[in-house]
């Protein structure tokens, strides 16, 4: 799945040499591979400091310390998504239109259902009729019902009746996809937060996860959206879908670099079981095996 992925980031170090042009190299190569400026001068900082120290003069040691570095910034432990608590959990899927909320959700359904759990989808896109029906063929394909109200419900009032009607039908997680884009004058962050309020007073609690769903081919731009949410509601957990096509990922390093979001899913086909759990390890030696 990683094929393509930061090609050039292991293709740096064959038979070079430590020197300026060898720094050059890796940070023009990462920052293609859309880790920011920022991150890549910090990790580029940390090695030089590294061979410095040990007197290093291969560069596979070096090639080993950036895989260890990159770890560490993901965060060496896997960040899953939560599914113990007091049932009905409720995860709000967000993200900016196009990004694959919908089929994310579609794919999380099902996910939870092989898993043991008894999801509830609801539909919080309520100003598309197409949305609401995008849903409920993943609700079918998954074998997972799917609350749907009128064209135009207040997107707050369905989580709400969401919640209470799967603690009376025994439901364990409801997903909620929202709109990435409103066809109405309201403001889509502030409809998070009052989805975020509302589940709150429902269930007793925030929401369990607040999860963002990015379009691993959107580079830098992932990184500004992220932050536009942040603003709105707590995020607990990123999705990073598309990771399949030309994405170069290294937008799931910058990331958590700059805000300690974890990475918890990423999305690698358009089909109900192409998702999976981010493990920074399996990820940064995926970025290297090509020319392992
Ligand atoms: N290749 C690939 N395509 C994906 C993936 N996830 C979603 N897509 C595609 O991305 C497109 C948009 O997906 P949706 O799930 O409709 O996106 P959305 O965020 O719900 O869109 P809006 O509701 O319009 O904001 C569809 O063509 C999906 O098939 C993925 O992991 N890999
Ligand atoms: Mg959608």
């Amino acid at each position: 799945m990683l094929r393509g992925f930061f090609k050039k980031l292991g293709a740096v170090f064959s038979g070079k040499q430590i020197d300026e042009d060898l720094w050059l190299e890796l940070e023009e190569a990462m920052v293609l591979s859309d880790i920011s400026i920022t991150t890549a001068e910090q990790v580029i900082g940390e090695l030089k400091a590294m061979v410095e120290k040990r007197q290093c003069r291969d560069t596979e040691e070096v090639r080993e310390f950036l895989k260890y570095e990159l770890i560490r910034i993901l965060g060496v432990e896997p960040a899953r998504l939560t599914t113990r608590g007091e049932y009905p959990l409720t995860w709000i899927v967000m993200g900016v239109n196009g990004t694959g909320k919908t089929t994310t959700v579609g794919k999380l359904a099902h996910w939870l259902k092989q898993r043991g759990f008894r999801p509830l989808l609801v539909a919080a896109d309520t100003f598309r009729a197409a949305a609401m029906e995008q849903l409920q063929e993943w609700g079918d394909r998954a074998g997972v019902p799917v609350l749907t109200h009128q064209m135009n419900a207040d997107p707050a009032a369905v989580c709400f009746d969401a919640w209470q009607s799967a603690k009376s039908r025994g439901f364990d997680i409801v997903v909620v996809d929202t709109a990435g884009r409103l066809h109405t004058k309201s403001n889509l962050m502030e409809e998070l937060r009052k989805i975020f309020r509302v589940v709150e007073r429902a269930q007793g609690r925030p929401p369990d996860e607040c999860l963002l769903v990015l379009d691993g081919s959107t580079g830098q731009n992932g990184l500004q959206q992220a932050e536009s949410f942040l603003k709105a509601v707590p995020v607990s957990g990123v999705i990073v879908t598309k990771l399949d096509g030309t994405a170069k990922g290294g937008i799931v390093i910058t990331i958590r670099d700059r805000h300690q979001i974890p990475i918890k899913m990423i999305g690698t086909g358009e089909k109900i079981d192409d998702i999976e759990e981010f493990d920074p390890r399996r990820f940064v030696d995926g970025i290297f095996e090509d020319d392992e």
